[in-house]
């Protein structure tokens, strides 16, 4: 397939688009614009056969511990089971208490939306502010984004994660203490970026409110950790659990939601569970063939793995999907941004790609050069929705164009023959016509999935995300790695808890390279204060 370009496969097959695409729900995948025939396909759904797919996702599904190393079950499927099915981790049905957290959630957000939940000064609260991070910020962070037509007038919802102090002062900035209620959300709390937001949060508040028993009617939390949302200060009956086997970047399901779901109130939460549920089932009952997230995931493997693609570019032709790329960021590369198998041998292939991308149509004008002729294949995935959120004049019809265009662009390219009569055509000749030619050619062949909802809503938003932590698994598996765990983030943050008090209390810096010593004692002398 190296030497075939998809030009010739569409010229040779005109149902390619009809043999090549797929549906389930309100999603709809065409992936004919890949570099695959029908015999690449049998041969990659023959590789996912060959590391007993089927088993891992039975085993995922029914609540083995799966993520070995740290000896846990992965269960966001159950967060979003809307049958009466149960799903048992250690003997024991999950599935009580995954409703009874729901039922908590729609009590509270039903109080806060209706205006029954007052601050301390007895007023409506009209602005909440999730304070987490990393698992805890981004998914909430996209679907609040994605879904903002469908919540209540009069709520504003906000997302502080980083530590550096300009994040929270910036959002606080704007904000009337006695409406705003702060979401703590933390699966550990002991995470420190988000406890020291939350703790900066708190005197904003008492310092505002002048009185610290405000604090009860102002901040709420989401955790597994009730002892160390007491020491917080949290009253634990405002404090909303969750459990060890929903990993931190597939917890936007469970009441890590709140600030979604006080956005857009219970009901439109609970379709999206509803739309992730029956991606679920897709995923769980089609053959590989004929499966979404197993066809998007062989095909990542078959660039990434096969024709050594290093990067995977997401373009989300949505405004309201901007932080759709860094949600995959997340879910993707620290999940298989792995070179240890989950038997612990170092793999000599390539895993995991670099997830990256910007909206469109925003990156047509900028890194869309590199795509059409620079030196990389880049394979793609293109998000757009048929209808818009926003219906204004003729931007839809342009936005949707523009996408379109890319996609065949980047898949036909422009021949060198096509250059030449496009430049003749334009009166151009001899010297100069030569001279201009290489630049006016477009090799294609550049791959790409066209992922098309009907319209960003709660049940396509649920299944888009679903797919992707489902792609993501069987990438996973294919390759032999454990896509639970994420050890890989834990050495840096040793590191810093050593140089934090380092960098205040002049202690000796001699363990350190001479690199981090010298920023160290730059930063003493010029850090003030
Ligand atoms: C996600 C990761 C990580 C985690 C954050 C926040 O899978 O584990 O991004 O979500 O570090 O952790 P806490 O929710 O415990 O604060």
């Amino acid at each position: 397939m190296s030497r075939v370009h998809m030009r010739d496969l569409f010229d040779a097959d005109p149902g390619r688009f009809e043999r090549f695409s797929l549906e389930c729900g309100p999603l709809f995948l065409d992936y004919s614009k890949n570099r695959i025939d029908g015999t690449t396909l049998r041969l990659l759904t023959e590789l996912a056969e060959s590391v007993n797919l089927a088993d891992w996702m039975t085993r995922m599904r029914s609540g083995d511990k799966i993520n070995l190393s740290e000896n846990r079950a992965v269960l966001h499927t159950a967060l979003r089971n809307r049958s009466d099915e149960p799903v048992y981790v250690d003997g024991e049905d999950v599935m009580p208490g995954v409703r009874e957290v729901l039922q908590r959630m729609r009590r509270f957000t039903d109080r806060v939306r209706g205006g029954e939940w007052l601050g301390y000064t007895g007023k409506r609260i009209t602005t909440v502010v999730n304070i987490g991070i990393g698992g805890s910020d981004l998914g909430p962070m996209l679907v609040a984004r994605a879904l903002k037509p469908f919540g209540a007038a009069g709520i504003d919802t906000h997302f502080v994660s980083n530590v550096d102090g300009g994040h929270l002062s910036d959002v606080v900035a704007g904000l009337d203490a006695e409406t705003t209620l702060f979401v703590v959300t933390s699966k550990s709390f002991t995470t420190p970026e988000t406890l020291l937001n939350a703790e900066s949060a708190r005197d904003w508040l008492v310092a505002k409110l002048g009185h610290a028993d405000a604090v009860a009617r102002h901040f709420v939390a989401v955790s597994t950790n009730t002892p160390a949302v007491k020491a917080f200060g949290i009253d634990p009956d405002h404090m909303f659990g969750f459990w060890d086997w929903v990993g931190g970047r597939y917890s936007l399901w469970s009441a890590v939601g709140l600030t979604v779901a006080i956005q857009i109130g219970m009901d439109h939460f609970e379709a999206l569970l509803d739309g992730a549920y029956e991606m679920d089932c897709h995923f769980f009952s089609q053959p590989f063939e004929r499966n979404i997230p197993v066809i998007l995931a062989l095909l990542g493997i078959w660039y990434n793995t096969c024709f050594g693609a290093h990067t995977h570019a997401v373009i989300p032709y949505n405004q309201s999907l901007s932080r759709l790329p860094a949600h995959l960021q997340q879910l993707d590369m620290e999940s298989n941004g792995k070179r240890v198998t989950r038997d612990g041998f170092t793999l000599d292939f390539d895993t995991g790609p670099v997830i990256w991308g910007e909206v469109g149509v925003n990156c047509q004008h900028a890194f869309f050069q590199l795509l059409h002729q620079g030196t990389r294949l880049v394979p793609a995935d293109f998000v757009l929705a048929v209808k818009s959120n926003y219906p204004l004049g003729n931007h839809q019809d342009i936005l949707v164009a523009n996408c379109l265009a890319q996609t065949q662009a980047l898949m036909r390219g422009k021949s060198e023959a096509e250059a030449r009569a496009e430049l003749e055509a334009q009166g151009l000749t001899g010297e100069a016509l030569e001279q201009l030619l290489p630049h006016k050619v477009f090799p294609g062949n550049q791959p790409s999935n066209t992922i098309l909802l009907d319209r960003l809503t709660p049940r396509s938003v649920g299944g888009l995300i679903a797919m992707y932590e489902h792609k993501v698994f069987v990438q996973g598996v294919i390759w032999g790695l454990n896509s639970f765990d994420q050890w890989g983030v834990e050495y840096g943050k040793q590191l810093a808890k050593r140089i934090t008090p380092q960098l205040t209390d002049y202690s000796s810096l001699d363990t350190h390279d001479a690199s981090t010593r010298g920023l160290i004692e730059r930063y003493r002398r010029h850090r003030g204060g």
